[in-house]
Order: C-alpha cells, then sequence, then structure tokens
C-alpha cells in the first residue's frame, strides 16, 4: 500500500506514502487513489477527507517521472484520461476534500492539490507546473483548473516558466485558502474545517459541489486537448532529453524536435 488511511470520527485522512520518491504519482498511487474514492463516495461514515503528503518535504512531486519515462505516446493518453477521471471523481466527490498541502506540489501533485475543493498549505509548500523542464505540459488537469484558479495571464506565466510559486504567493492568487506554519497546525485547522461542514446538512453539501463543478465544464474540449497534446509530446526528442536529463541530474538541452 502506497497510501496511508486514517478514520478519525468522520474525518479520513489520506497520507500518500513514498517519501523516498517525494511521493511522487506513480500507477499504483493512482490505482489506490481511485480505489479509494470510487469505494467511497457513498460512505456515510466519512464526512470530510484529508489528502497529504508524508514527511514534511513534499505533497507530492508530480508524475513518477521514471515511469513517464518509459512510456508510449499511446500508453501517456492512456494514463492521461485515467489521472483526468481519476482527478474528476476528486472534484466531484459528494463530500468535502482538502488538500493540506506540506512541501512540494508540483505538476501531478499541483494537479491533485487543484482537483480537491480546497487547499491548506504549510509555510514551506511550493506549487508548480514544472513539466516544460521535462518536454511535457501537465497532463492531469492542471491547464484547465490552475486557469480556472488563477486567470490565464498567471497560469501561463506559472507553467510556461516552470517556476515555482510559494506558499504566501499562491494565497495571493487564489490558488490556496489557509496558510499555516506547521503541518501538525494545518492538520488542526483542516480537521475544525471539516467537522463544522460535517454538521450541516449533507445532501446540501454535496449539492453545493455538484452546483459549483457545474459551471466549469468537463465536458469542455480543453482536458480532451490536453491529453491529447500531453500524449503527442512523447514521440519527441525532447522529452526523452528532458526526463533523461532528470535522471542523469543535469540541466536539459532542448532542441525543438
Ligand atoms: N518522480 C520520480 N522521482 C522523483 C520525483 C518525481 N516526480 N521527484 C523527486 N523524485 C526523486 C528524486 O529522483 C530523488 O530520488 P533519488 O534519491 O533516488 O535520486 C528523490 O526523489 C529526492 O529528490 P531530489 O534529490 O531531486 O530532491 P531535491 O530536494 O534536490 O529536489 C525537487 C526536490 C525540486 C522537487 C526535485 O526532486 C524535482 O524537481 N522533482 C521533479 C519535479 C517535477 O518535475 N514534477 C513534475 C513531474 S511531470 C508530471 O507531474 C506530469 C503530470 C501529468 C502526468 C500525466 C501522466 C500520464
Amino acid at each position: 500500500m502506497n497510501l496511508h488511511i486514517q478514520q478519525a470520527g468522520n474525518i479520513t485522512t489520506i497520507t500518500i506514502n513514498r517519501p523516498q520518491a517525494l511521493n511522487a504519482l506513480n500507477k499504483e498511487v493512482l490505482e489506490e487513489l481511485a480505489e479509494f474514492f470510487n469505494t467511497n463516495r457513498h460512505n456515510n461514515a466519512i464526512r470530510g477527507i484529508i489528502v497529504t503528503g508524508e514527511g514534511e518535504k513534499a505533497f507530492v512531486a508530480g508524475a513518477d517521472i521514471k515511469e513517464l519515462s518509459a512510456l508510449s505516446q499511446e500508453e501517456a493518453l492512456v494514463l492521461s484520461q485515467k489521472g483526468h477521471q481519476l482527478f474528476k471523481s476528486i472534484e466531484d466527490f459528494p463530500k468535502p476534500v482538502l488538500a493540506l498541502v506540506n512541501g512540494f506540489a508540483l505538476g501531478g501533485g499541483c494537479e491533485l492539490a487543484m482537483a480537491c475543493h480546497m487547499r491548506i498549505a504549510t509555510e514551506n509548500a511550493k506549487f508548480g507546473l514544472p513539466e516544460v523542464n521535462l518536454g511535457l505540459i501537465p497532463g492531469y488537469g492542471g491547464t484547465q483548473r490552475l486557469t480556472q484558479l488563477v486567470g490565464r495571464p498567471k497560469a501561463l506565466e506559472l507553467a510556461m516558466t516552470g517556476d515555482m510559486l510559494p506558499a504566501k504567493e499562491a494565497k495571493e492568487l487564489g490558488l490556496v485558502n489557509h496558510v499555516v506554519a506547521t503541518k501538525q497546525e494545518g492538520l488542526d485547522m483542516a480537521t475544525k474545517m471539516l467537522s463544522k461542514i460535517a454538521q450541516k446538512a449533507p445532501l446540501a453539501i454535496s449539492e453545493l459541489i455538484k452546483s459549483v463543478n457545474a459551471g466549469f465544464g468537463f465536458e469542455k474540449a480543453g482536458y480532451q486537448a490536453e491529453a491529447a497534446s500531453f500524449a503527442h509530446l512523447f514521440t519527441t526528442k525532447d522529452f526523452v532529453e528532458g526526463t533523461s536529463a532528470f535522471m542523469e541530474k543535469r540541466a536539459p538541452n532542448f532542441t525543438g524536435q
């Protein structure tokens, strides 16, 4: 198991537990998350969920780059579409899902945090979509959700530069709800907020989530375009160069091929 799942009263905490790879999302993590969110959609014992990463250094440092580097275009398309479905099932989950972002939330990690309904970040958290450093673009809905959250110019700036955004700046942009000093403080705040929501009418909360999401059009072309472009880039030399450079711990030399 790559997920550590704890139940305290009616609140469930899911901790992604691959600290040796900064909690990067490999296929197993994605499958375990899908299993949890599909199985517990109608579980009345759960009234709120906290998603976090093991340790203090990373929430999730992205998709697992070693795994990505071996994928074909077809496999990348399938994985991206599966990721879209999983992240949509989190976004549409009928109970509040809150990301407690403790450190790096990069690439797929930032995309996971953005698919949650709310985000609390520790002061050391850093958000970013650095896929361009690998010759890629975000493949788990980041082009759509970052744009929804911070607007087109800032989303394009962040995704084109690959820069990391510190927690306080992320809050100023509306990417983060609250910034706290420590992970424990974040857990306390998240628990308090979810406990308050748990006292409201559950059907009203689920209809609220449904209504807010209905305005954002998952069925529109953006997600499909993202998956197609993401997969197309797997056929390029720059993708091979970008992922090789990461694994060899050196700067990439891109040629536009
Ligand atoms: N995947 C796999 N392993 C990783 C990842 C990752 N994303 N991030 C870190 N690791 C590993 C490192 O390789 C290293 O392993 P080892 O000790 O065996 O060398 C270990 O974690 C610790 O990392 P570092 O030594 O690099 O730690 P630093 O403190 O020096 O740096 C950083 C921390 C800045 C976070 C750095 O690790 C980094 O840049 N990581 C990659 C970030 C990134 O590019 N993320 C985006 C990935 S692409 C993506 O998410 C696409 C999403 C869409 C997917 C759709 C799928 C179809």
